[in-house]
């Protein structure tokens, strides 16, 4: 309801700080009673609040729920996650995210789900998504570049969620190329870009984003459990998703911003000082067979140079890199 919501942005503009009854109240244009009522009813939706006799409430913590509001409200974004979708359960985010991309969803919409039944990763790998614990989100974009150049889009991307997850958690995550923010030697996130373009350019550029917020170990299936790891297994905390997907919106717009005014250079900066994969020895698996050698860099479309074994310098498109040691 309005109420709510204005309720909601008093307390996101106090910052943390007590709101007191009377401007409650008069915010509202309730009786002192009626604001008492409506707090009630935050409480029963899962916030947590404070109420001290001559100074008011205040929240001290949300519940975890990314639906529209959550993330909405203490945004300071201008268009990036101004349109929500949001699903309780989906096959994927990408899915939906290409069909309201194909009727002219707006830059900026992004698409969540609390669960993914067919989530999925590049090359037609499959991304376990379970209910309530991750960040599962797709984000459409409608930038005029040229179709060689979107892959610049999910390192700036990973750049992004990694200065976001440092805000958020003091936590400092590394990126491994192309895709991958890890922790420990773990994955953390993964991303997966697509496209809708034709003869006439990109329409519209679809990211992906998987990442595991408050999964325990046990979430886990098996075989993930030595690979894969999440921001609660290693702050060992759990942390609010919606707070953290708005500092990865917030982050994103102003390096997106500062990629369609100066390109990629400023981006491709901050991705080698987060990157682990540089400068060492790695293998890449593409699907055409193996590359060793060191990885040298990336070359200013996003492409990642290895300096083989034999002194050629080879350019890798597309691969998944294991550090050789
Ligand atoms: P990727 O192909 O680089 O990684 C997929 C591989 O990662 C899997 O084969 C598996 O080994 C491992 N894996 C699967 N699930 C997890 C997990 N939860 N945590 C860590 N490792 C895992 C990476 O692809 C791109 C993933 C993008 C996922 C997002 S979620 C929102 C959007 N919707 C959708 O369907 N995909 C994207």
């Amino acid at each position: 309801s309005l109420i709510r919501k204005q309720l909601l942005e008093a307390f996101s503009e106090a910052e943390g700080n007590f709101v007191s009854g009377q401007i409650i109240s008069d915010l509202l244009g309730c009786s002192r009673t009626a604001v008492w009522k409506h707090i009630e009813d935050l409480r029963k939706e899962g916030y947590e609040l404070e109420a001290v006799r001559r100074k008011g409430y205040r929240i001290l913590s949300k519940p975890d729920s990314i639906s529209g509001d959550a993330v909405a409200i203490g945004l300071k974004t201008r268009y990036m996650g101004r349109q929500i979708v949001h699903e309780q359960s989906a096959g994927s985010t990408q899915k939906i995210a290409h069909s309201f991309a194909a009727e002219g969803a707006p830059e900026g919409t992004v698409v969540f789900a609390e669960e993914q039944t067919e989530g999925r990763g590049r090359m037609s790998r499959s991304w376990h998504s379970p209910k309530g614990t991750g960040i599962w989100m797709s984000m459409i974009l409608r930038p005029s570049i040229p179709v060689n150049k979107t892959p610049q889009l999910t390192l700036l991307t990973a750049v992004a969620i990694v200065q976001a997850i440092e805000e958020v958690t003091g936590l400092h995550p590394v990126i491994k190329w192309p895709n991958d923010i890890m922790m420990n030697g773990k994955k953390l996130v993964g991303i997966l870009t697509e496209l809708q373009a034709e003869a006439d350019g990109v329409h519209s550029v679809i990211i992906g984003c998987g990442i595991n917020v408050n999964q325990q170990i046990n979430d886990f299936p098996e075989e993930l459990r030595n690979i894969a790891t999440s921001v609660m297994i290693e702050k060992k905390e759990s942390i609010n998703r919606a707070l953290l997907i708005q500092h990865i919106l917030f982050r994103f717009e102003e390096l997106y911003e500062q990629y369609l005014q100066h390109g990629f250079s400023p981006v491709k900066l901050l991705w080698e000082a987060y990157a682990i994969s540089l400068n060492r020895q790695i293998i890449a698996r593409t699907l055409h067979g193996s590359v060793k050698g060191k990885a040298v860099g990336i070359d200013d479309d996003g492409v990642l140079l290895v300096h083989t074994y034999d002194g050629r310098i080879e350019k890798i498109y597309s691969a998944d890199i294991e550090i050789d040691c």
